[in-house]
Parts: C-alpha cells; sequence; structure tokens
C-alpha cells in the first residue's frame, strides 16, 4: 500500500475531508470523481510535506482559487517536461493541471503557427503584464550569441529575456532549463546553459529529465494556497521536493546497509531487490522525492530504482548526463539516518520544523492574501542540496 493510500484509509482528516464539501465543488469545477480528486489532493499534500490535516486548505484553494496565467516556452528540450504533465497515467492528473492554469501560451499545444503565435504570445503578456507565470522548458544555447536555436527570428535568449522582464514568477521545469540538462552535455557544441544563466538572476527550477509533474502541481497548488512560492534551496529547487536524498527514502536502502547488493543485471542480488549502489545508483549523490512520490500514478515501484534501473541523478546537476551510468556514487551519508520514521509514518512525511510553521498559517489562512507571488525568488541559505551542505 502506498503512504498515501495509507493516509486515504486511516487518518481521521482523510475521513473528515471525504465528508467535506469541496469533493462536490472539484466534481462541479474539474469534472473529478470524488476518489481521483481526493488521491491527487492527498498526494499534494504529501509532496509538499504537509500534514494529513491539510487536505481541507489545499483542495479548498484548488476548488476556488482564480487561475493564474502561464506562458510556457520550450527552448534546447525533447518535451518530456510537457509529455510528463500532460500523459499521465489517469487522464485526471493532467486535466487538473490545465484547470488549475490559464496556459495562454504553450507551443506544442496552440493550435495557431507562426506569425499567429507570435500575436498570441505577445497578447497574453499585455493581457497579463506583471501577473504571469513565466514556465521555460529546455537549455538556451549561450555560445555565438545564442544562434543555435531561435523561434519566429528571435534567439532563445532574448526570448527568454523579453518574457521574463514582466513575469510575476519565473520557473524552470526540466533539467535543461535548471542546469543544463542534457544538451549541455560535453563537449556542449552550443553552450546549452540554465535558464538562470541566461536571465542572470535566480528562477524557481524543478530539475529532472523529465520532472514528476506532482512537483510542478505542488508549487502551483503552493502558491495558490498561500499566495506564495514553496521554500526553495540554494538551487532555486523546492526544498519540500529536493530536501532529501533520494538514498534516505529508498526501499532498497535496508540492503543497502546490510551490504547486499545486485553485482549484474539478472544475477540473484538483481532479481531478489537488493541495491543497486554497485551497478552505479545515483541515489547516495542525488537530491530527489522520486521514492516517495513515484511516477505516473501506478502505484508501489513505480520509480527507476523501484523498477530495478539504477537512478542515474537526472535531477542532479553535476550527476545525470554527467558522470557516467556505472560508475559508483559519493557516499554524502554512509550511516543509516540518526531517527527513523515512527511505524506508520511513511519515511520523509514526518512534520518537520518548517512544516510545523506552514500547518500553523493553514489554520488562518487566507487565499491569496497579498503576499507577494515572487517572495522567495533570490533567497538565499544553506539548503540541503547547496555545495555547502553536500562537502559535509
Ligand atoms: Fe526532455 Fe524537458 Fe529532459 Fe530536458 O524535460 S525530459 S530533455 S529535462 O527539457 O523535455
Ligand atoms: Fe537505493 Fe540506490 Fe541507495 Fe541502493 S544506492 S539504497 S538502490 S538509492
Ligand atoms: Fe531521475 Fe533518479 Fe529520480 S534517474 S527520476 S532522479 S530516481
Amino acid at each position: 500500500m502506498s503512504a498515501v493510500d495509507f493516509w486515504l484509509k486511516n487518518s481521521p482528516a482523510a475521513k473528515q475531508f471525504e465528508a467535506s464539501e469541496e469533493l462536490e465543488r472539484a466534481e462541479a469545477r474539474f469534472g473529478l470523481n470524488r476518489r481521483d480528486f481526493m488521491q491527487i489532493t492527498a498526494t499534494v499534500v504529501a509532496a509538499m510535506g504537509l500534514p494529513s490535516t491539510a487536505m481541507g486548505a489545499v483542495a479548498n484553494a484548488m476548488t476556488q482559487s482564480k487561475r493564474p496565467s502561464v506562458i510556457w516556452l520550450q527552448f534546447q528540450e525533447c518535451t518530456g517536461c510537457t509529455e510528463s504533465l500532460l500523459r499521465s497515467e489517469h487522464p485526471t492528473l493532467d486535466k487538473l493541471i490545465l484547470d488549475l492554469i490559464s496556459l495562454d501560451y504553450h507551443e506544442t499545444l496552440a493550435a495557431a503557427a507562426g506569425h499567429q503565435a507570435e500575436a498570441a504570445r505577445l497578447q497574453a503578456m499585455a493581457d497579463n503584464k506583471g501577473k504571469y507565470i513565466l514556465v521555460v522548458e529546455g537549455a538556451i544555447p549561450m555560445k555565438d550569441n545564442g544562434i543555435y536555436c531561435k523561434i519566429g527570428g528571435k534567439t532563445a535568449i532574448d526570448l527568454a529575456r523579453e518574457c521574463a522582464a514582466d513575469a510575476a514568477a519565473v520557473i524552470a521545469i526540466g533539467s535543461c532549463s535548471s542546469w543544463g540538462g542534457m544538451p549541455s552535455t560535453s563537449p556542449n557544441p552550443t553552450g546549452a546553459s540554465s535558464l538562470a544563466t541566461a536571465l542572470g538572476k535566480p528562477v524557481v527550477t524543478i530539475p529532472g529529465c523529465p520532472p514528476n509533474p506532482y512537483n510542478f502541481l505542488s508549487t502551483v497548488v503552493h502558491f495558490l494556497t498561500f499566495g506564495a512560492l514553496p521554500e526553495l534551496d540554494a538551487k532555486g529547487r523546492p526544498k519540500f521536493a529536493y530536501g532529501r536524498l533520494i538514498h534516505e527514502n529508498c526501499e532498497r536502502r535496508a540492503h543497502f546497509d546490510a551490504g547486499r547488493f545486485a553485482t549484474q543485471f539478472g544475477d540473484e542480488g538483481h532479481r531478489a531487490g537488493h541495491c543497486l549502489y554497485k551497478l552505479g545508483c545515483k541515489g547516495p549523490e542525488t537530491w530527489a522525492n522520486c521514492p516517495t512520490i513515484l511516477f505516473g500514478d501506478c502505484g508501489p515501484g513505480a520509480w527507476p530504482v523501484g523498477t530495478g534501473h539504477p537512478c542515474i541523478g537526472c535531477t542532479e546537476q553535476g550527476i545525470g548526463f554527467q558522470k557516467p551510468i556505472h560508475a559508483l556514487a559519493e557516499l554524502k551519508t554512509v550511516t543509516p539516518p540518526t531517527q527513523f520514521a515512527r511505524p506508520g509514518e511513511p519515511q520523509g512525511q514526518g512534520v518537520t520544523a518548517s512544516t510545523a510553521g506552514v500547518a500553523a498559517v493553514l489554520g488562518g489562512l487566507a487565499v491569496g492574501a497579498g503576499i507577494k507571488l515572487a517572495n522567495n525568488l533570490g533567497k538565499k541559505d544553506e539548503a540541503p542540496g547547496s555545495d555547502s551542505h553536500n562537502a559535509k
């Protein structure tokens, strides 16, 4: 049983939520049945590290708030970010995302082409000046003045800068946009770079190749619920999603601690589900919530290590597409965590100091109340995942 199913079955807050009017509103607004909406809400709440009692407030924000305008640009990438968002196992997640935001410009989804598409982008920017969220998918080639990626005669550098100028918040989605990703692999002939490099200022990053759609959805829902972006680490990543090493929450961790490893694909250890460290798993040096949030809404085991493949560190700058797949990971934590989750409490979901603070805010929540959207942008801290933290 997944952590979320456990919650839905056992938590008194879930029982209370089941009887709430939010479920009726969700049916009316999104056409989602009660069970699907409960499942998605619980997953988002768990992803954000909030207690189960937050389900009502989060659902309220999802069903009641105004849809923020989103302008979505695509540069050097494979469209995997968009695909992962829109082709989820159950059509409910993409439907919810498209209903929660007003996707006013998106090249893959637009019916318009050429000059019409250009005009649509300019119109959307003018109509929502200073209020829209800019999402950028793909790396930006900086070499030779950016001539390796042009759309409508403009370089990706110029387009990104033009659209970021009047945005309320800027989100780099996927590893390409977050830190260069696959297009920046050595020898990087086009000078593929991150969005932050092209803009010369920090942005929110949601790395992954592709990123988990729940991390994007949860970031948007956090904004709708609290009127502000979530707390970020030094690399611009929401801490709720990238605050723990994969190795900390991996279901194979007990095998690592006991020294039981697969040493070849298909050997006895591999078939028995042992740790994939010796096959090059990068979980010990990759910060992401893959083992707890999973992919595709298809139950336990639906993530790279769960299917028997070592993590390649696709979210992590300097690891994914840089370090050879079968090279051994650097161990950031060698000993088991000192504090394990209590029985019945999924690892990584416990209430932390910051979560408790957020939960306290929930009581007197006024959705969208005057908190500036970009409050957290550019904040500096010594978050997990920062270089100084990694150097421990
Ligand atoms: Fe692809 Fe996105 Fe990877 Fe990059 O995801 S899945 S190459 S992160 O920009 O489209
Ligand atoms: Fe899991 Fe990989 Fe860590 Fe082994 S090395 S416990 S497979 S994350
Ligand atoms: Fe990527 Fe590793 Fe997660 S390969 S999807 S960071 S398990």
